[in-house]
């Protein structure tokens, strides 16, 4: 599934085959940048203002001067949808890195960040939607700033890659017994009626579904609990689920290979995959999942 050929390299389209940067670059080097994962539907982005809005509260919190306003972004990434003629579902990834510079820690003085977008196709995985998903569980090894959409994703990487060499979509992760979040989603647990998730603090991507969930939580009179979970709670519960802009509202119906409850997606999270599927647009012919 190709990239469409129109990307965004600062504010100008251009031909992907000419997005070259120099190699002593701060993304390359350093992973000093930051990054967002856009779900579009039908030629729609979902959730658009969410994205972009976190993009610039991580560039903020890395100190990272964007090259453009949030207004011009959001204008200049319908035009790249435009530009390509995208109707279909897909993605936008755009990230921007601190610029281009001789390898050195500290900032450069007066480089301007190197953004850029480009647009792929991505159909729903109606098979993962419909029958769940298996996780594995792993430690949470990262960093105290996971707020921060960063491009350092190595221990994402390492957990992800383990969870597909033991059959698994995903890793659910933990610190000292409190589960956090997944490698590249959030993570829910339903219990008696009430969806625990953890808190919105630094140490979880306060996910722009995860903020989705909330809202269709309240919308369907499901109790929202911003409280930890444990990892003994979860061969306990009653559901499991993630959420990403890419896996959209995921049962998860193994954990270690374990079944949660009878190992089909339970109740709530059907709703709350009908709910998204209301909010996102999602048109008919995608309806059955
Ligand atoms: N947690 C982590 C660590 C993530 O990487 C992501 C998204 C989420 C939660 C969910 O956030 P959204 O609901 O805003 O998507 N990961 C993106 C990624 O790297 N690829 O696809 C989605």
């Amino acid at each position: 599934m190709g990239i469409y050929p129109i990307v965004l390299s600062q504010n100008r389209f251009t031909h992907q085959d000419n997005l070259t940067y120099p190699f002593e670059e701060r993304g390359l080097q350093f992973g000093d940048g930051i990054y967002e994962v856009i779900r579009i539907y039908d030629g729609q982005f979902y959730l658009f203002t969410e994205h972009v809005d976190r993009l610039f509260r991580s560039a903020e919190a890395i100190k990272l001067q964007l090259p453009f306003s949030k207004e011009e972004l959001k204008d200049l990434l319908q035009d790249l949808l435009s530009q390509n003629n995208m109707e279909k579902d897909g993605i936008v990834y755009l990230q921007a890195t601190r610029g281009s510079a001789p390898r050195d820690h500290v900032f450069p003085g007066g480089v301007i960040a190197n953004a850029y977008a480009y647009v792929k196709d991505l159909p729903r995985n109606l098979a993962n939607l419909e029958n769940g998903v298996s996780a594995i569980i792993k430690d949470d090894i990262r960093w105290k700033k996971c707020y921060i959409k960063s491009l350092n994703l190595l221990p994402n990487v390492l957990a992800k890659q383990e969870a597909k060499e033991n059959g698994c979509y995903e890793a659910i992760l933990h610190e000292e017994g409190i589960v956090t979040e997944c490698s590249s989603s959030n993570v829910y647990l339903i219990k008696n009626g009430h969806i625990y998730t953890h808190p919105a603090t630094k140490r979880i991507l306060h996910g722009c579904v995860r903020m989705a969930v909330e809202r269709f939580a309240a919308e369907l009179q499901v109790p929202f609990e911003e409280e930890a979970f444990k990892l003994t709670d979860i061969l306990d519960a009653d559901e499991i689920f993630l959420s990403s802009s890419t896996s959209e509202i995921l049962p998860v119906v193994t954990v270690d290979g374990s079944p949660i409850a009878d190992g089909k997606p339970g109740e709530f999270t059907r709703k709350l995959q009908e709910a998204y599927r209301e909010d996102a647009n999602i048109s008919e012919r995608q309806l059955t999942i």
